[in-house]
């Protein structure tokens, strides 16, 4: 053996000694990137000693051409062997990092719902709705055309009292019902008519347990040929039943500017007669003021108070409990 092949045959073992321990002690896959490159790569610490095989003899070249070829198979055997674990370490670390435990209690949030007056009006419409009643919308800001003089109600009528109503400095005023909404509906549309007003109406009452200045009103209005008191008993009972129950339902003579004949409904309601609603046909007054012949057609008409409607419905004492956005009372309902 020459002085050149022994010291090859060294550097090789030791070559293959120095890998496989550093190797061994790699923890990061860029690291054995690092050491393939250093070890294997074309200016790789392989390729330095087999750059001196020129000076080893003919005769012994085949072995220390196989004993090279055998020191790269085992530094490529141990990298990939390593590159594996390493890659199993890594999805191990990340599945571990990134588990869910599904037995953990959830985080409460709470759900909020609809306020009882909200739900209470989108019953009492989705019930207009189903008799096949359009919801129709206006401005809370009315002038007195609309709010008085075209629902016949004369300038020396009590409702028009500086007392019951909300004047603005500029002649206008704070509607005191959803009456003025049906106005506007009747001068933009030709009958039949089958319409409900739902919104929010202001009087200047002295606010208590039963009153409130502003308030909730939904009113209704059904014009056609031929509609009689007949009609307005009948839809005003499956509204109330619909809305109630299997209750029993009375109407009482009474009054307003803008009905003839017109009547105030009661409702047995746990042993007690309880008025609830306003009604009757509508005045021809009120036809000819937005332009429709009462020769040809009749109508009836009916409001009512949501907020009273919602106290009867879930017992509520007091009607400023409806405003005071008191949690513990909300959740009630
Ligand atoms: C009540 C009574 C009522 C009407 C409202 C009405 C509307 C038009 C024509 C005729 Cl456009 N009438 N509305 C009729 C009768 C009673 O409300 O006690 N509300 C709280």
């Amino acid at each position: 053996m020459s002085q050149a092949s022994g010291d090859l045959a060294i550097q090789l073992s030791d070559l293959r000694q120095e890998a496989q321990q550093a190797i061994a002690s790699t923890t990061s896959l860029d690291d054995l990137e690092q050491l393939r490159i250093r070890y294997l790569g074309k200016k790789g610490s392989l390729s330095q000693v087999l750059g001196a095989m020129g000076k080893v003899d003919a005769a012994e070249r085949p072995r220390i051409g196989s004993l090279a070829n055998e020191v790269k198979e085992v530094i490529q055997g141990e990298l990939e062997q390593k590159k594996s674990g390493l890659q199993a370490a890594a999805i191990e670390a990340r599945l571990a990092a990134e588990a869910i435990d599904v037995t953990m209690p959830g985080t409460f949030r709470p759900q909020g719902h609809a306020h009882p007056l909200t739900s209470t009006i989108d019953r009492a419409l989705d019930i207009f709705v189903g008799l096949g009643y359009t919801v129709a919308q206006g401005p809370e800001m009315e002038t007195d055309y609309y709010n008085f003089e075209a629902l016949n109600t004369p300038a020396d009528h009590p409702a028009r009292d500086m007392q019951d109503t909300f004047y603005l400095p500029d002649g206008n005023l704070l509607r005191t019902h959803t009456s003025s909404v049906q106005i506007r509906y009747m001068e933009n549309n030709e009958p039949p008519i089958r319409v409900a007003a739902p919104g929010r109406v202001y009087r200047r009452d002295t606010v208590d347990a039963t009153h409130a200045a502003v308030f909730h009103q939904i009113e209704i209005l059904a014009i056609d040929e031929g509609l009689t008191f007949t009609d307005l008993r009948g839809t005003i009972k499956i509204f109330l039943e619909s809305m109630f129950g299997d209750i029993e339902v009375r109407f009482r003579p009474s009054f307003f500017p803008f009905t003839e004949p017109s009547a105030e409904v009661d409702v047995k309601w746990r042993g007690r007669w309880l008025e609830v609603l306003g009604c009757g046909m509508v005045d021809p007054n009120v036809l000819k003021s937005v332009g429709y012949d009462p020769e040809i057609y009749t109508g009836f008409a009916a409001g009512f108070g949501v907020e009273r409607f919602a106290m009867v419905l879930h017992q509520i004492d007091d009607i400023r409990r409806l405003y005071a956005s008191d949690l513990r009372f909300l959740r009630q309902f």
